[in-house]
């Protein structure tokens, strides 16, 4: 693929790259998206199954669908769009990752610095006493387990509609989008606040903002470069023209 002029002088001289990632990142590894097609909230509604309420309406239907999830996730490996991202790392000095994704494959596509703005499905937390669990101990739970020190109700740790992100990450993510030399936004349909304020904030800092999606989004127009297509595809192309322009 040719890559514009603009986006090689760039990565040039780039010191500094931050990757913002959505769902549509994962979809190659078999992670449904959410919106788009097949994504998930065209079978449910988020507020029945990613909010707080809906898991205290029914808290079984919840755990059920994170639990399947986990498996999906448990089944499938990073895709080439993951370990592109985690192989920029070799050709500059500061690769930043911002996901909104809570599937963990980033981390295991050997990324080291991540921002993970809505939490990790691989991590549980008890309710009533606040201590944390990995996934392991309720594995074959098909209902809510228990807290085993204090009988609480476990919970995936991720953000849920009308919860606010982890304290402190969203103000460091902007920080480090606003640093940025390049920004590229990777698989978001951008409607989910305050983390799809990111790509403009970085713009408005004079960060170089590509977006690489499958179809146009709210934001296509607003920022400098927009790449229709896979990640899967996109990204490694992106690459093998970094090492080019960096090992020359
Ligand atoms: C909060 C849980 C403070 C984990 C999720 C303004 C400011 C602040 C808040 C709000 C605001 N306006 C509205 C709100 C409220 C709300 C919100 O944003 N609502 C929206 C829907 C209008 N925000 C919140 O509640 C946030 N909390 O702000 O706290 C507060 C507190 C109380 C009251 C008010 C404010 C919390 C938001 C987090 C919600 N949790 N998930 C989980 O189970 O996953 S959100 C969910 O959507 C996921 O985390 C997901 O990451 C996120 C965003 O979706 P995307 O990643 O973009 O995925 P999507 O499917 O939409 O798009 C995928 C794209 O990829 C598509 O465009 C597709 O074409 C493309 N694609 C597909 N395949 C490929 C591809 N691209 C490339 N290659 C491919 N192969
Ligand atoms: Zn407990």
């Amino acid at each position: 693929m040719n890559l514009p002029n603009i986006l090689l002088d760039k990565l040039k001289s780039a010191n500094r790259i931050l990757f913002f990632t959505g769902a549509g990142i994962s979809a190659e590894s078999g992670v449904d998206t959410f919106r788009g097609k097949g994504g998930l909230w065209n079978k449910m509604k988020p507020e029945e199954l990613a909010s707080f309420d809906g898991f205290m309406r029914n808290p079984n239907l919840v755990w059920e669908w994170y639990q399947y999830r986990r498996k999906v996730v448990r089944n499938t490996t990073p895709n080439p769009g993951h370990r592109a991202i985690a192989e920029f790392e070799k050709y500059f000095d500061t690769i930043d990752v911002i996901t909104q994704n809570v599937d963990n494959l980033h981390r295991r596509a050997g990324s080291k610095n991540i921002l993970e703005l809505h939490g990790n499905i691989e991590r549980n937390y008890c309710m009533e006493c606040g201590k944390y669990y990995g996934v392991e101990e309720f594995l074959n739970s098909e209902e809510v387990p228990k807290c085993p020190e204090c009988g609480g109700m476990i919970r995936p740790d991720v953000v849920w509609f009308g919860e606010n992100l982890p304290d402190g990450i969203y103000e460091t993510a902007v920080q480090r989008a606003q640093f940025s030399d390049v920004c590229f936004v990777v698989g978001t349909s951008a409607v989910v606040y305050p983390a799809a304020y990111i790509p403009t904030r970085a713009k408005e800092a004079g960060s170089f903002v590509v977006e690489i999606n499958l179809e146009g989004t709210d934001i296509s127009g607003s920022l400098d470069l927009s790449f229709q297509g896979k990640s899967g595809e996109i990204l490694p192309e992106i690459l093998a023209a970094v090492k080019e322009i960096r090992e020359n």
